[in-house]
């Protein structure tokens, strides 16, 4: 976290600890899968053209974000993986 505040300024932060708390429905400071991808079902949900495997979407944000692999993303996970 020190660290990404290097590459990060504060409207920065702010913004991506908003994006987070909306994700994070149960407010618990991590997301779950099924949180992730309730998310991707209101982002993608109404494109009924769209045929998109949203488990498989799930796992391969997961792979790219879950650092430490418990199953949860924390809020430094993810801002740990959004910037590289
Ligand atoms: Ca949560
Ligand atoms: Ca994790």
């Amino acid at each position: 976290m020190t660290l990404m505040k290097q590459f990060l300024n504060d409207q920065q932060i702010e913004d991506l600890k908003k994006f987070f708390k909306e994700v994070d429905q149960d407010g618990n400071g991590q997301i779950s899968k099924i949180e992730l991808k309730q998310l991707l079902e209101e982002i993608w949900g109404t494109r009924e053209n769209l045929d998109l495997d949203l488990d498989a979407a799930v796992e391969s944000v997961f792979q790219k974000f879950d650092l430490n692999h418990d199953g949860f993303i924390s809020f430094d996970e993810f801002i740990s993986s959004g910037i590289k």
